[in-house]
Formats: C-alpha cells, structure tokens, sequence
C-alpha cells in the first residue's frame, strides 16, 4: 500500500466547541501521522478556489460564508492509504448517511456544517495541501526505533 499525504481541515465551530482533540485523537489513534499543522482564519478568495468545483451548487453562499466565519484547523495527514483512510474516519458527507463511530457521524448534524473537510483523491490532495501549506511547513518525520520513542 502506497503511503500517501492528505489535506484535513476542522471546519469552523469545532474550536469553539473544544472538541479539536477529540477529532484529532482519532486521527493519530488511527496511526495517521500529522505532518503539518496550523490554525488559520480562511479569506473569501481562499474559500472560493478550495470550493471552486460547487461555484455553480445552490449551497456555495453558505458553504463559503460558514467556512470563513471563524478559525479552521489545517492540516496535512500522512499514512498509508491516507485518503481514503481519513474520508472513512470521516463518514459520509451528508450527515444523515454518517453512521456512528465516524467524526461526523458522532458530532455533526447538519450536512453544511459537516465539521472536518478530507481531500477526496490524490489530485485534490496535492492541489488542497498547496493551497494551504509551503513544502517547507510539512515535517516529514520518522516512526519507530530512532531514540525518541
Ligand atoms: P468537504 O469538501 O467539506 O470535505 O465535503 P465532502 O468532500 O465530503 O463533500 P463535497 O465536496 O461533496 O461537499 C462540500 C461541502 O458542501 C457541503 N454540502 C454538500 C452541502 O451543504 N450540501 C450538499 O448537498 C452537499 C453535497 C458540505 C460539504
């Protein structure tokens, strides 16, 4: 299995809500790797090009209001599989579908408030985490027998 790197991003309400950790728990409890990080008040200009695919969707006023109306967590994720890895950690987009044991599933109710964002494949992957993030900002650090751990 290919190791892989993925954008994450805890939608705004989750920082209010104090429940950062809890997600992020499940991401390294997963054996996911955090490899970068930052918490970042998204622009409207921002907003737009990561949602550039909705433009035309009834929803992209709201979708692009709700995700630049207060901080969001950032990240990129690396593991094996790490797409769909993180998108099954998630559950399903609409909240409804989202089953119990996923993030969304546990703490989401509304389908435009889903709570964290996952890249869907590898070309959004690499375009999102450009978006977001300088190759210099990703720590590419090691696992295992190296004197840390
Ligand atoms: P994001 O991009 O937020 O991780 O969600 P998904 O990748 O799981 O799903 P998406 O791109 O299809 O949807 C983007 C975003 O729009 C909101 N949305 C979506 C909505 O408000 N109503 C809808 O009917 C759909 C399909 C939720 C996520």
């Amino acid at each position: 299995m290919a190791i892989e790197r993925t954008y994450v991003m805890l939608k705004p309400g989750v920082m209010q809500r104090r429940i950062a950790g809890e997600i992020l728990s499940r991401i390294e409890a997963k054996g996911l790797k955090i490899v970068a990080a930052k918490l970042m008040n998204i622009g409207r200009a921002l907003a737009e090009t990561h949602y550039a695919e909705h433009r035309e969707r009834p929803f992209f006023g709201e979708l692009t209001s709700y995700i630049t109306s207060g901080p969001v967590f950032a990240m990129v994720i690396e593991g094996d599989d790490a797409i769909a890895t993180v998108r099954r950690l998630c559950g399903a987009t609409k909240v409804q579908d989202a089953l119990p044991g996923t993030i969304r599933g546990d703490f989401a109710m509304h389908t435009g408030m889903n709570i964290i964002h996952a890249s869907d494949a590898a070309a959004s992957a690499e375009r999102e985490i450009a978006l977001y993030f300088k190759p210099e900002d990703i720590i590419s650090w090691k696992d295992g027998n190296d004197g840390w751990i």
